[in-house]
Order: structure tokens, then C-alpha cells, then sequence
């Protein structure tokens, strides 16, 4: 059960206009309800994440976790790589989201995270053997991702894997709506009114920008990686993974 204060109610009211979603301090105080709530497979994929992690992290190399937010997949990769001695790199340009994240990271004892307050579009990437984009990557203006994704492929070592988890579009316009009410009626099901829904999507109408499927794995390919598919999707929601051979 979710704490009332950090209920996500941010859009339950009308709102003369609806401004453009920012992560500031009221979305990193209700973010874990927010994420739980909207995105669905979101518990499966972090948890997923730490599986992966301990199936790919390499002693002695680093893994970063991009867009951290309050830093579920740090600590999921955390715990999957157990007593292999890594440097955690987790980003986020969002002060509010560090500063939450700093002090859940403290309270669970992860002492060992670099955690940067800053713009993954300018975070160096070497002797990776893990990067983690939950999420992230669909808020990054659509003609720097390419850019993005090469850096983060130079900078994984052989055999190194992303993990690409996005909210997705479809090419076909009658599956794309299908997969967009099935995720409205989610969201519904776990408790937003239909007025959250339509403000939140006004809101977040030009900053998060999904591709299609086709897009993502045509792009990670001409990064550089080698090996890519989908592990997971549920409606509207996928993840990748990527695998620089
Ligand atoms: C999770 N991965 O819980 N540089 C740094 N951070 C950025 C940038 C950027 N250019 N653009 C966006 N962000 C997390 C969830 S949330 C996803 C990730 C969501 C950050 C932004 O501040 C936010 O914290 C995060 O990316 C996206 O698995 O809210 O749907």
C-alpha cells in the first residue's frame, strides 16, 4: 500500500492548462506509485534487470544506469551482481530525482554508487559491461539518440549488454490505438480517473516522443551492437536487449 502523501494525484484535478511534464520535486516525491501505476511490466522488467546483471556484469568493469530516477534498476543491478567487485554509475539531470535517490540508496546501504547529477547526453561511457536505458531514452530528443546509443555502444566491452526498456508506437494505426487504450484501461484499473489520464497524456504530448519497434532495433544495429530483440512487452511497453558481440 502506497502512503497517501506519496500518492501520485498530480493531474486529479482540473488544471486550467496542462504545462509540460518536468521531473521536479512533486514527481520525484510520488515517483514509485507514478511508475508502478502507469507503466505496465514495470516491476517485471526492473527485477528482470537485476537477472540480467548477474548473467553479463563483469568484475572490474562499470555499469551505468541512465535516467535513474530514484534508482530502482541500480539497485536491482546491485543485488544481482552480489560480491563482484563493479563501479555503479547512475544519471539523472533531474536535481529532485538525485536528491530522492541519494537517500534511498543510503537507507538500503548501497554505499558503492557514483551517482551523477547531470545529462547522459555528456556522460562518458568506458569499460561498461551492463548499461541500463529504462525509460529513459524516449524523453531524449529523438535526433540525439543516435549519438546516445554509439556512445554507449564504444564504450561496452565485448559481450556487454544494453537494456532498452521504452514506451513504444506502432506502424499500424488500428494496433497502435488498440495498444493505447489497453494501457488507458491499465491505467484505470489501478486507480487514475479519465481526466489524470487525458491530462497526463496532454502533458506529456511533446516530451516523451515513442518509436516503433522496427526504429529501435534498426538503430541499435547501426550503433554498433551486434545481437538485439525484445525480451519483454506488455501492450505499449517493450524492452530490449542489445548485445555488443
Ligand atoms: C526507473 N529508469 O525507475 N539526462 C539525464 N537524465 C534524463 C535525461 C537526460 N538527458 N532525460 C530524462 N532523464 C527509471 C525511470 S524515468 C521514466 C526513468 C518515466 C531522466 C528524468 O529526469 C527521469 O528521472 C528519467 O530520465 C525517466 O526504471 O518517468 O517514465
Amino acid at each position: 500500500m502506497t502512503d497517501k502523501s506519496n500518492r501520485d494525484n498530480l493531474y486529479a484535478s482540473p488544471l486550467g492548462s496542462v504545462r509540460e511534464f518536468v521531473f521536479d520535486q512533486s514527481v520525484a516525491s510520488v515517483f514509485p506509485d507514478m511508475i508502478r501505476r502507469s507503466v505496465p511490466g514495470y516491476e517485471t522488467i526492473i527485477a528482470m534487470t537485476g537477472t540480467l546483471a548477474e548473467q553479463y556484469v563483469q568484475a572490474g568493469t562499470r555499469i551505468y544506469d541512465l535516467g535513474c530516477s530514484l534508482g530502482a534498476s541500480t539497485l536491482a543491478m546491485a543485488r544481482g551482481i552480489g560480491e563482484r567487485e563493479c563501479q555503479l554509475v547512475a544519471v539523472d539531470n533531474s536535481p529532485a530525482m538525485i536528491e530522492h535517490c541519494r537517500q534511498i540508496l543510503d537507507h538500503q546501504k548501497i554505499g558503492t554508487v557514483e551517482l551523477v547529477c547531470g545529462d547522459i547526453l555528456k556522460t562518458p561511457i568506458a569499460n561498461a559491461s551492463m548499461v541500463v536505458l529504462n525509460f529513459t531514452l524516449q524523453f531524449v530528443a529523438p535526433a540525439a539518440r543516435k549519438a546516445l546509443l554509439e556512445t554507449i555502444c564504444r564504450g561496452l566491452n565485448p559481450g556487454g549488454i544494453l537494456v532498452l526498456s521504452e514506451k513504444v508506437a506502432f506502424e499500424d494505426a488500428h494496433h497502435n490505438e488498440l495498444m493505447i487504450e489497453l494501457h488507458h484501461n491499465f491505467k484505470r484499473a489501478n486507480g487514475y480517473s479519465d481526466l489524470e489520464i487525458s491530462q497526463k497524456r496532454t502533458a506529456l504530448e511533446n516530451v516523451l516522443v515513442p518509436e516503433t519497434l522496427h526504429v529501435h532495433r534498426q538503430r541499435l544495429k547501426s550503433a554498433g551492437f551486434t545481437s538485439v530483440d525484445v525480451w519483454f512487452q506488455c501492450f505499449n511497453f517493450a524492452s530490449l536487449i542489445a548485445i555488443k558481440v
